[in-house]
């Protein structure tokens, strides 16, 4: 039985953030904007199918996958890149890989009770977000 995701989670903490942004190369207007922001996860989890809802006042985004199966990804509304993106179970962890322009792109969630983590990656920069279930 995997993990259980589904739920709603409210951000808390949020390390380098703009670190992250500027390695995608998002401007300075849009990062100042972007970087007040407290997002929220929705996860939809019906096994290895996934929605991963991220909302927020000025931008949402949201990713739909099946473990094990590459997609295409583009990142509408955030550096909008395409990517070949395949997200892979490692024990309870979700651990993806987002292949494109930029190196070492990718993001892990995982889940401590009713904490959430999210590694977020490019190229040299890590961001690193906690959330607490709300929902
Ligand atoms: C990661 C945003 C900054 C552009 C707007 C900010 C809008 C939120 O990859 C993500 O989630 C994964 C893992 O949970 C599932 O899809 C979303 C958001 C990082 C990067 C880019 C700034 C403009 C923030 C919509």
């Amino acid at each position: 039985m995997p993990a259980n995701y589904s739920g709603t989670w409210d951000i808390v903490d949020n390390q380098n953030f703009e670190g992250y942004m500027v390695a995608l190369g998002i401007d300075f207007a849009t990062r100042k904007v972007a970087r007040m922001l407290k997002p929220q996860k929705v996860f939809e989890q019906d096994g290895d199918s996934f929605i991963i809802k991220t909302f927020t006042t000025f931008r949402n985004y949201s990713s739909s996958f099946k473990i094990g199966e590459e997609f295409e990804e583009i990142t509408k509304g955030l550096d909008n890149r395409k990517c070949q993106t395949t997200i892979n179970w490692d024990n309870d962890k979700l651990v993806c890989v987002q292949k494109g322009e930029k190196k070492n792109r990718g993001w892990t969630h995982w889940m401590e009770g009713d904490t959430l983590y999210l590694e977020l990656r490019c190229e040299d920069q890590i961001c690193k977000q906690t959330y607490k279930r709300t929902a």
